[in-house]
Formats: structure tokens, sequence, C-alpha cells
């Protein structure tokens, strides 16, 4: 089995390539760096410096003939959809339907996973939410991510495509970049307990998100592409939690009281949701035999060790 990445040397991209070289399978993957991780060295990389190059594109899919393709490229930041909306919907948006272009004109029949996101939602009318529940953003980001879901379900519909749609609530680990909130918490608590850092600047604690652990979510994308027939699925724990409950467990793991350090900061405040984004993820259970693994204490005790030993 040949699987193609976009995006190998992201969070999601290096779970999910160690977890299908695991399985035997042959793995490729674009990025934007001209060199990959140690830790990903069986794997073919296709830098890609211009990602509206679409003839690269669809060049690498062709040397790579693929059985399956996971599109994980994205600008996957809402905050930073906010300072450049144009380059998140041409990234995250219109890199969707490159990439679907490049599928129909050298790999109709390979299985194609998009990675939608739980920012679909954006202020939900409901939670939790499900794969019925109505797709309305509220950032350049949610739309961006909204237009990637809609064409990838027109292109399943309108050429018979096997494309599976992942809408993923947030997933974190020790690869998470510092611009999202849990590692920003993790780095901040290790680095105030030694000393290195006096406080850490927040914005709303309150905000309510439903935290999972990266390498579980990476899981179920290979198992929408196993099932006989294409279909959406909610990934997600089904549990909620508030980027407070973050602070709690991450500084306790280190003997501080967050209450102490952590600062409210403007610059990083953005309006809570009315309604909390909470997935029910009880399709993926029942098709996918999927479900999250790692709670939110693990999760955290697994990020907070892995920055402990990380060398300073
Ligand atoms: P999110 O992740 O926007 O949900 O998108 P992020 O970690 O940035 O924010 C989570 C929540 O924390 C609140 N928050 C802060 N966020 C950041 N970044 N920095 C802060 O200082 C801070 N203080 C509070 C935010 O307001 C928000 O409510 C992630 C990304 O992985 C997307 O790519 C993915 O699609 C969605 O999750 C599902």
């Amino acid at each position: 089995m040949v699987a193609f990445i976009t995006g190998i040397t992201g969070q999601d991209g290096y779970y999910l390539a160690r977890h299908l070289h695991q399985l035997g399978a042959e793995v490729w993957g674009t990025s934007r760096a001209a060199i990959l991780p140690q830790e990903l060295n069986f794997a073919r990389l296709v830098p890609i410096a211009d990602y509206t190059d679409q003839k690269r594109l669809e060049r690498a899919i062709a040397a790579a003939n693929p059985d399956e393709i996971y599109h994980l490229a994205a600008q996957s930041s809402v905050a930073a959809s906010w300072e450049d909306p144009v380059a998140t919907i041409d990234i995250t948006g219109l890199g969707t339907l490159r990439l679907l272009e490049a599928v129909r004109s050298v790999a109709p029949t390979a299985r194609v996973f998009v990675a939608s996101s739980s920012e679909i939602f954006g202020d939900p009318v409901r939670a939790p939410q499900d794969e019925q529940t109505a797709i309305r953003p509220t950032s350049p980001y949610g739309a961006a991510k909204a237009f990637a879901h809609h064409v990838a379900a027109i292109y399943r519909r309108r050429y018979d495509f096997f494309i599976a749609i992942g809408i993923l609530y947030n997933h974190e680990s020790p690869r998470r970049a510092r611009s999202f909130v849990t590692q920003k918490i993790v780095q901040g608590a290790v680095a105030i307990a030694r000393g290195q850092q006096a406080e850490l600047r927040l914005g709303n604690l309150d905000a309510l998100r439903d935290w999972g652990f990266a390498g579980d979510y990476v899981r179920a994308m290979h198992l929408m592409l196993q099932q006989p027939e294409p279909g959406d699925y909610v990934v997600a724990t089904g549990e909620t939690h508030s980027v407070r409950d973050w602070c709690k467990f991450a500084f306790a793991r280190v003997g501080l009281d967050y209450r102490e350090y952590v600062v409210r900061d403007q610059q990083f405040w953005r309006p809570a949701e009315a309604v909390p984004l909470v997935g029910d993820p009880t399709k993926a259970r029942q098709v996918l035999g999927w479900s999250a693994t790692t709670s939110l204490s693990d999760l955290v005790a697994i990020m907070v060790e892995a920055e402990l030993s990380r060398p300073l």
C-alpha cells in the first residue's frame, strides 16, 4: 500500500506517517520543509516551496501512484487567519480544491481523506455537534475549512470519488506548535517551574473545547479509508474542558498553582462561543470502531513530560 500525505511535517502528518509505516505502508509526503525529521526517515519527501504550484503537486502524486491520499496541509491557526485571511483561504480552502483537481487528473481511483474541522460549526446551533449540524463558520479559518469540506463532498458526489471527510476537533501532542493554547500553557508552566519565565499571558480562560490526542485521531483517518463507502465523521472525545482546566492540570504537574502565574492579556482574547464546540463521535465509534483512548489528564501528562525532557 502506498500512502501520500500532504503536510507530512505537521503534527498530524508526523503521527499519521508513523502509524501508516507501522502498518506496512510506503509513505510519501509533501512539506514546505527541505528535510524530514529523523523519526520520519522511512518516508519519501516531496518538498513543495510554492503551495499554488498545481503541476508540481500533480507530478508528485503521479510519481507516488498512491492507494491512499491524506490531505492535511493547511494554515491551521484560527487566530492567524484573522491576521492573514487571504493566505488562509488560499492555502486551506483553495489548497484542498487544488488537491482534488490533482486527484481528478492523475489519481481518480485513490482513496482520499480530507481534514475538515469543528471550526466549520463556528458558533454552533447545538451541543454536541454531529455530522448533520449546520455549517456556519465565524472565522476566516472556519470559512476556509467549510469550503474544503463542501468541495470535498461535491467532488465525491459529482465524480463518485472515494473521499472521506474527518470533522476533527482540537487534537494536541508534544508536536503541537506554541501558537496553540495547550502547548503555550505546557511550555509556559515548565518554563516558570524552571525559573526561566515569570508569568504566562493568556486570553479567555473560560473558552471550552473538546481536546483529544493527535496520535488517536490519525487512527480514525486511516480507518475512514478502509470502509466500503466514503463518509463524513466527527472525530472527537465528546468531553468538554476549559482553557482553565489545562492551566490547572499543567501547572499542578510541575508543582505550581496556575492562579499565581497566569495573567489575562487582551491580545489573545477571543469571545467564547455561547454553545460549546464539543463533538458527538457516535458514528465514528459505531462505523469505524474508533474512540479516543487518551484522557485529558493523560494528554497533559504526555505533553508536560515531553517538554521536561526536551533538550534545553
Ligand atoms: P483553536 O485552537 O482555535 O480551537 O483551533 P487554539 O489552541 O488556538 O485555541 C483554543 C481555545 O483557547 C483559547 N485561548 C487561547 N488560544 C491561543 N491560541 N492563545 C491564547 O493565549 C489563548 N487563550 C485562550 C482560544 O480563544 C480558543 O477558544 C484548533 C486548531 O488546531 C485548528 O486547526 C483546528 O481545526 C481546531 O482546533 C479544531
